[in-house]
């Protein structure tokens, strides 16, 4: 039985990469922060009570900046599989919390890898970087593939910088099976709620059926290659199944805008959006609607308003991945559209929101925040 360890877990990728490593039938470790609410939502359904014998899935406490609990936990462990997917991943947080985003994301990174070599783990461990696609920031080339020059454009970005080179440093100095995946944006239901697709399916589902009143957004005219976090952590783990480390370029390889990604939200509610704007003072107002999924709504409202507070000190406006080298030498394509993806997405929120529309209907208080 093979042994992997993921940092970020709890997280939308290492939630998915989980469930594909259980089913490979790999035992799963992974690092959870201590938080002051439960922070496990995304595994509980594979969780494994710990007082039962023969687990093969194990959550352990630690934090990407805490190198003697990493090291104690790589020692327990001995994977044969690290995935760093820990990270603070927002990168309009990032523009805040800089020093932090760099602890974790740039340093944590290290931290690992060094751990991993004090150990002497690093000709049995090997190890996966969740590198991204905000390392071409100001593109420089069109599309991006794994030879396009990197131009960081956030804090966020530049701590990733760091963490794809130490990775590739680590490899060539040390020998070690050391590889970046450069992925492009990817989504799911279990996306966090601040990013911008789910942000989009959560509050139009949420709006369609009164529970709030209008979706604000910032910049929609950003271009992005989304995929599906499903198929994209089947890649990470294909990328350490090789003779050879490599870096590999993960998306789709189609771009659409933001703009675009409310209109479909919007169509799978059986809603018709008229934009109205420039763009900084952009609405998108309701032209038709069909079916009964938005009783709450009617022909003229204002859905979707844009607020300057989400446009970012730094913008990459667009982005779009070349996966050649993915589908060349890994035989690797992703098997759900961007537009099957939303479908999905919508749907998932939209359920919620129902039982939400119905508690709330009846007098009982709604169990989520409603931040925006
Ligand atoms: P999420 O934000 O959903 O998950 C991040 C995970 O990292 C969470 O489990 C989080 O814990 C954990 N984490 C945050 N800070 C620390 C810390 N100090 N120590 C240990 N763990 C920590 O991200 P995704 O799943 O979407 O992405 C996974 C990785 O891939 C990230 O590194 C991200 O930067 C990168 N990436 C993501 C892309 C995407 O489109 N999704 C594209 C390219 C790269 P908690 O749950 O407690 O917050
Ligand atoms: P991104 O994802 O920054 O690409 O990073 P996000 O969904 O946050 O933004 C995508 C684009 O949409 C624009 N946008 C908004 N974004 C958010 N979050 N909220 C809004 O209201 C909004 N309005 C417009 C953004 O300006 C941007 O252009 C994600 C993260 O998962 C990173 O960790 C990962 O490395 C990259 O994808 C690849």
């Amino acid at each position: 039985m093979k042994t992997a360890l993921i940092t970020g877990i709890t997280g939308q990728d290492g939630s998915y990469l989980a469930e594909f490593l259980l089913e490979k039938g790999y035992q799963v470790h992974g690092i959870k922060r201590r938080a002051s609410l439960f922070n496990t939502q995304r595994v509980d359904h594979i969780y494994q009570d710990p007082h039962v014998e023969h687990q093969n899935f194990i959550l352990h406490y630690g934090d990407l900046t805490d190198s003697s609990n990493l090291t104690r936990i790589l020692q327990e462990v001995q994977p044969d599989e690290v995935y760093n997917l820990g990270a603070q991943s927002h990168v309009a947080v990032s523009f805040e919390s800089p020093e932090y985003t760099a602890d974790v994301d740039a340093m944590g990174t290290l931290r690992l890898l060094e751990a991993i070599r004090l150990l002497g783990l690093e000709k049995k461990a090997r190890f996966y970087q969740a590198s991204t696609s905000e390392l071409y920031g100001l593109v420089q080339e069109t599309p991006q593939k794994e030879t396009t020059p990197f131009y960081p454009r956030s804090p966020y970005a530049v701590a990733k910088l760091y963490a794809y080179w130490i990775t590739v440093n680590y490899r060539e100095a040390y020998g070690m099976y050391a590889c970046n995946g450069v992925l492009f944006n990817h989504e799911s239901p279990r996306r966090g709620e601040t990013f911008v697709t789910r942000k989009i399916t959560r509050g139009l589902a949420n709006i369609a059926q009164g529970l709030e009143d209008c979706l604000y957004i910032g910049n929609m005219n950003a271009l992005r290659d989304w995929g599906h976090a499903k198929d994209y952590v089947r890649m990470q783990w294909m990328m350490l199944q090789q003779d050879q480390p490599e870096d590999y370029v993960i998306a789709t390889g189609v771009q659409y805008s933001v703009r675009q990604f409310i209109e479909w939200s919007a169509k799978e509610l059986g809603i018709s959006l008229q934009f109205e704007g420039n763009g900084v003072e952009e609405v998108a107002v309701i032209e038709s609607i069909e079916g009964d999924n938005a009783p709450a709504l009617k022909v003229g409202d204002v859905v979707v308003r844009v607020d300057p507070r989400y446009f970012r000190p730094a913008e990459v406006e667009t982005l779009l991945g070349d996966p050649t080298k993915a589908r060349e030498k890994l035989g690797w394509t992703p098997e759900i559209t961007t537009q099957e993806m939303c479908s999905e997405m919508v749907a998932d929120d939209l359920k919620t929101a129902k039982r939400h529309a119905l508690l709330k209907l009846h007098g009982y208080e709604i169990p989520v925040s409603l931040e925006k």
